[in-house]
């Protein structure tokens, strides 16, 4: 415990802090070494006109989001600057057991620590705090962490997606952030720093004729399962490349998943259906009985809003304008 804290104590070394890349050495095999600072302080979000106390990274919900090479010598340096001890799991990668949660030590307020490691294997991963999760998770503690592909081909376009629940209800109903009680009840589902509803959606603007890769993970509690009727590839799962993928309509992502879907865009607004799958989905009825969805029509956006049997169910629209030329 003194050794931890001991050798990341105050270095006097300097930092320049530019949200978290702040340093890239390149080595003689092309791999490099990056560097990142996360400052963990206290912080309050507002969702849906509800207010929730979080703990942020750099002073962002979610956390920056974290993106090396496959390869890449990656080090990160946690400083809490918060009154709560924190910690850091990389939610996918290969780490030793040092940085894994088997040996790991929390970070009390005013240390700090770094974590160091290879970034493999490639795909999308997460990062989040490691101490009492359910409460730090619920609190805003996690961010992507993307390692690319040695080469990364076959798309023109990315957007990168953490998905998660909130319960309005917690906090003031005796039960607090991360207790079973709650977190089985959320109430709000944010995609990055957004709380979506049909009428806030989380926009991806493209071109007809380009091919947009969207990587979505599920940090949340719940399962949320994305509905497109002109159907997508489904070609990563938790960062492996799956071996032949296929066209899908749906996607159901789990909680603590991670996919990458593939899709070909076509001029038009297209909303992704996102149906989040809670306990009570099944009395709600929920997309799958509103009768939309399965004759591959051209959806206006302006009249599926209206229809508010499905106003909670548009977390993301793919938002295609002009050809590419
Ligand atoms: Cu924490």
């Amino acid at each position: 415990m003194k050794d931890f804290k001991n050798g990341a104590l105050f270095r006097l070394r300097h930092w320049f802090i530019c949200i978290s890349l702040i340093l890239t050495v390149p080595s003689i095999s092309g791999a490099q070494v990056k560097e990142f600072t996360l400052t963990v302080t206290e912080g309050e979000i507002e969702l849906k006109g509800v207010k929730f106390p979080v703990w942020t990274y750099n002073n962002e919900f979610p956390g920056p989001v974290i993106r090396v090479k496959e390869g890449d010598t990656v080090r990160i340096k946690l400083r809490n600057m918060s009154g709560a001890k924190h910690g850091m799991f990389f939610h996918g990668l290969r780490v030793d057991n040092r940085i894994a949660l088997q040996e790991q030590v929390p970070v009390d307020p005013g240390y700090e620590y770094v974590y160091e490691f290879e970034a493999q294997p490639a795909g999308t991963h997460l990062y989040h705090c490691s101490w009492k999760m359910a409460e730090h998770l619920n609190r805003g503690m996690f961010g992507l962490f993307i390692v690319e592909a040695k080469e990364e081909k076959g798309f023109d376009r990315e957007f990168a997606y953490v998905i998660s629940d909130w319960n309005s209800r917690a906090d003031s109903g005796g039960h607090g952030q991360g207790h079973p009680a709650n977190i089985m009840d959320n109430d709000i589902t944010t995609i990055n720093n957004k709380a979506v509803t049909a009428h806030a959606p989380q926009v991806m603007d493209a071109k007809d004729g380009e091919r947009v890769r969207v990587r979505i993970a599920n940090i949340g509690y719940l399962p949320h399962k994305l509905r497109f009727p002109k159907g997508f590839l489904v070609t990563h799962e938790d960062g492996y490349p799956i071996s032949e993928p296929k066209t899908q309509e749906t996607l159901t992502i789990y909680p603590g998943k991670s996919h990458d879907i593939s899709i070909a865009a076509v001029e038009g607004k297209w909303p992704l259906y996102h149906n989040v799958e809670r306990p009570s989905a099944a009395e709600k009825g929920g997309a799958e009985a509103s009768g939309h969805g399965h004759d591959g029509q051209k959806y206006d956006v302006k009249k599926i809003q209206e229809d508010t049997s499905l106003n909670e169910e548009i977390g993301l629209v793919l938002d295609v304008k002009g050809k590419v030329k």
